[in-house]
């Protein structure tokens, strides 16, 4: 089926990076292929490697459009893993709850929850939700908003699904190829020739977003769509056809207000998240300078999302699955989007499976590898959360709760971390003067620091962050930090 065809392949080979001016990683860790992945930068100028969660599900049907998730909620992730990133969910039925009509109320929480994550340090990636269209595709969730609905995203002025049925389904996923939902992406996408106009409002919608956050430093990234659908249209046919074209009409609309913010683009979802390869082309950043676009793909190996455990046969499986899945993202980002980040916006699993430890540091090495960043769906309380509703830890915390450099003053060329051992290789930036940041946990950095290869600036054991300078002139720098004895 269209699913499952695409382009060829350039599999293990480095690939060019197109903008002369975006730092490139050289050889990447380990033994795999060589990323060409630049990274994000900050106003420093320094290589940001992100690490964070997704925000929350919970928000997708609150009336407010807020995540169940407090400021000591933060607090406590922050204590107890030391992320600096989130991609925070927002939805377009509230941003523009009637046409035409932007609910700066809405954006003033969503502001408010900002300013938490500015407050330590963190990066923002808003992320324009969807899952199945819209909220209105049931009569459950017909306002958009309600309890019991199963889709979210889309306002219900916007939802034409011309009388055509959704069925009650046995899995969420399923309600995507009901026809009623097909036909709402059909006339979202205007494939049936009869709604040009929602497009045009969903750029818009993005651009009072992007109006709303261009001068907020703590945002950095906007992810345009979750887990794009193309209804009737299916693989590079939606990918390279309308998919593109929104892309490019909402990267347009945003740069009307926004110049520096990152714009994220995904592929399909179906398929492209379980390993196919995409069929996206690329899209033009028209702000002056360099292109400021990433790439921001998902991954949900298909024995895993059916609930098998990393074990046995599922664990050969989603093994193949990861090496075919990081190969066309590598070739997406590198070549077809002219050498751009990645973050792998989502990924996760039920931490209580069989091989879950083992699963999630298989794929942090992957973006470790890959200069990605990371952000884990998701932070919503339960087994595939940090914690459970009563507060308890699952294995993710110690899991995630890792060194890892946050700040590069120059190029990660390679890095790898145990829980009381860091070395990076880099390509040290003469141009960037603000040190380079590492995080250094508790459980392995209990009292003082032991640094090689760098002179230590700073070492915060409230905040748990090392600042260390490389020695000048220096074309390659290798920092190793254990603790101190
Ligand atoms: O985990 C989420 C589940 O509880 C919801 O019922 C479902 C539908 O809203 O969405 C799940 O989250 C998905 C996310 O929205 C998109 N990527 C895959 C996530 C896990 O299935």
């Amino acid at each position: 089926m269209a699913l499952i065809m695409a382009g060829s392949l350039a599999v293990g080979g480095g690939v060019a990076v197109a903008q002369s001016s975006l730092p490139t990683a050289g050889s990447g860790g380990g033994s795999s292929a060589a990323s060409a992945a630049p990274y994000l930068t900050d106003d420093a100028g320094r290589s940001l490697v992100l690490r964070g969660f997704n925000t929350a599900s919970s928000a997708k049907s609150a009336p407010d459009g807020m995540p169940d998730f407090t400021e000591e909620d933060l607090t406590r992730e922050h204590a107890d893993m030391g992320t600096n990133f989130v991609r925070f969910l927002i939805s377009w039925r509230s941003v523009e709850p009637a046409p035409g009509q932007y609910d700066q109320a809405y954006l003033d929480r969503v502001e408010d929850r900002v300013s938490w994550y500015a407050e330590r340090g963190y990066k923002v990636m808003l992320d324009m939700h969807q899952d199945v269209y819209s909220g209105a595709i049931t009569p459950e969730g017909n306002n958009g908003n309600g309890a019991g609905a199963i889709g979210n995203g889309a306002p219900a002025w916007a939802t034409y699904m011309d009388g055509l049925p959704v069925a009650p389904q046995p899995r969420w996923e399923l309600y995507y190829i009901q026809p009623g939902v097909m036909r709402a992406f059909d006339n979202f996408w205007n494939t049936t020739g009869k709604h040009p106009e929602l497009v045009e409002h969903y750029a818009k919608a993005w651009r009072a977003v992007a109006d709303r956050f261009a001068d907020n430093d703590a945002v950095v990234a906007y992810d345009l769509m979750n887990e794009p659908f193309g209804g009737s249209l299916q693989g590079p046919a939606f990918e390279a056809g309308p998919l593109a074209a929104m892309y490019q009409r909402t990267t347009d609309a945003i740069r009307e207000v926004d110049q520096d913010s990152w714009v994220c683009v995904a592929p399909q979802a179906i398929g492209v998240n379980q390993g196919v390869p995409s069929g996206l082309t690329k899209i033009n950043d028209p702000r002056a300078g360099d292109q400021r676009i990433a790439y921001c793909p998902h991954l949900y190996p298909l024995p895993l999302d059916l609930g098998d455990g990393y074990s046995g046969l599922s664990r050969t499986l989603t093994d193949a699955t990861i090496t075919t899945w990081r190969a066309s993202i590598e070739h997406v980002a590198g070549t077809v989007l002219g050498g751009v980040p990645i973050i792998i916006g989502e990924f996760g699993l039920d931490t209580t499976l069989p091989g879950a430890r083992d699963y999630l540091d298989r794929v942090y090495d992957n973006a470790r590898e890959m200069g990605a960043g990371v952000s884990y769906w998701s932070s919503d309380p339960g087994p595939w959360g940090p914690y459970l509703p009563d507060g308890t830890r699952t294995l993710l915390v110690d899991t995630l709760n890792k060194p890892y450099p946050r700040a590069v003053a120059g190029t990660p060329t390679e890095w790898s971390s145990a829980v009381d051992r860091l070395q990076l290789t880099m390509r040290p930036d003469p141009a960037v003067t603000a040190p380079t940041e590492i995080y250094l946990p508790q459980s392995g950095f209990p009292a003082g620091v032991k640094v090689e290869g760098a002179d230590v600036v700073d070492w915060n054991r409230q905040s748990r962050l090392l600042t260390v300078r490389t020695p000048a002139g220096a074309d390659t720098a290798t920092v190793t930090v254990t603790p101190a004895a």
